[in-house]
């Protein structure tokens, strides 16, 4: 099938930055995977940007658990590049819960460090829509068409 060099948002979330081990594990398979870092960037969430990150849940019984978990310690955020980034990183990731109704697969990243619902440790964009709005989001000033015309030939040739 044709290649289709895609940018997707990853998160490192607070549990697994404060576990050197699970953080540099995470970072091997990604490279592994055949992801190019394009951007990297640490940070810690206030409130209000949490808050903001996740408005699609505002309201609902889990919000304040999720925005108090990526507001409790350092996060790093990453610009991931890879032919069909998106699906990939989510594949790589796992489901979205560790220990209930959909579990996540025991060799995704999820599955083996993820510890809850709420606490499960990476963030993955679900559609391409949903990636420019989040990488917009931590890093405004990265111009994606201008990265795109310049990179798309070096990824995919
Ligand atoms: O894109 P995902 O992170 O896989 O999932 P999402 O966008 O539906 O939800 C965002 C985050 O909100 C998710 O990583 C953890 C939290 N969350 C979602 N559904 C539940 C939840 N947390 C709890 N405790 N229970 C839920 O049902």
């Amino acid at each position: 099938h044709a290649k289709t060099l895609e940018l997707t948002l990853a998160i490192l979330k607070p549990d697994l930055m404060s576990n050197i081990f699970a953080a540099q594990n995470v970072r091997q398979r990604i490279l592994k995977n055949g992801f190019y870092f394009v951007k990297t960037r640490n940070l810690h969430l206030t409130t209000s940007e949490a808050a903001q990150f996740y408005g699609e849940h505002e309201g609902k019984f889990f919000f304040n658990r999720l925005v108090t978990y990526m507001t409790s310690g350092p996060i790093r955020t990453h610009i991931l590049a890879r032919d069909n980034a998106i699906k990939q990183w989510r594949m790589l990731l796992g489901a979205t819960k560790v220990n209930k109704t959909v579990y996540a697969e025991p060799d995704s990243i999820r599955g083996e460090f993820g510890l809850s619902d709420t606490r499960n440790c990476v963030h993955g964009s679900d559609s391409p829509a949903t990636a420019r709005r989040e990488i917009n989001f931590f890093f405004p000033d990265f111009n994606i068409e201008m990265w795109m015309a310049t990179k798309q030939n070096f990824f995919l040739q």
